[in-house]
């Protein structure tokens, strides 16, 4: 990447008066694009983030799911329908800005939440930044 940019600074010398800034902006989209690819990439959580970053929630009621898959689940009750899907879509807006999605289940004030990364198999990052979402979303509804 040095390389193919000193090489672009040198052309940029021989072309009009705004080519260098142009390509400036471009370099920097390039560096950011790949700043997001290194975010983006999903592991699964390992001894240690399991301890720091999952035991909080396994302490607000989150489980390990019963089946022995590597995902949580928290089961929440509200005042009725209303309340339950004004959660849920809080809650849909944001995974969909994660693109990271809940399995769920509701019924009337119910909602069950499973939580898991299916591109890795199990839990990542992810499902504890959005199990945490999830807890201050249902928190500021009424039960
Ligand atoms: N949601 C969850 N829970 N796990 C994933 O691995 C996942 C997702 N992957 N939402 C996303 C969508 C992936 O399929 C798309 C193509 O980015």
């Amino acid at each position: 990447m040095a390389s193919e940019l000193s090489v672009l600074i040198r052309i940029s010398r021989y072309c009009t008066f705004s080519t260098p800034r142009f390509l400036s902006t471009l370099i920097n989209r390039t560096e950011s694009k790949r700043w997001f690819a290194v975010k983006r990439i999903k592991m699964k959580l390992n001894e240690e983030e399991r301890n720091t970053q999952l035991g909080p929630l396994l302490n607000s009621g989150w489980a390990m799911d019963s089946s022995g898959r590597d995902a949580i689940k928290k089961e929440y009750l509200f005042k009725n329908f209303n309340e339950a899907f004004g959660f849920m879509t809080r809650v849909a807006l944001k995974a969909e800005k994660m693109d990271h999605h809940p399995e769920w289940f509701n019924v009337y004030n119910k909602v069950q939440i499973t939580l898991s990364t299916h591109d890795v198999g199990g839990l990542s990052a992810k499902d504890v930044k959005l199990a945490t979402f999830i807890e201050e979303a249902a928190s500021s509804f009424t039960k």
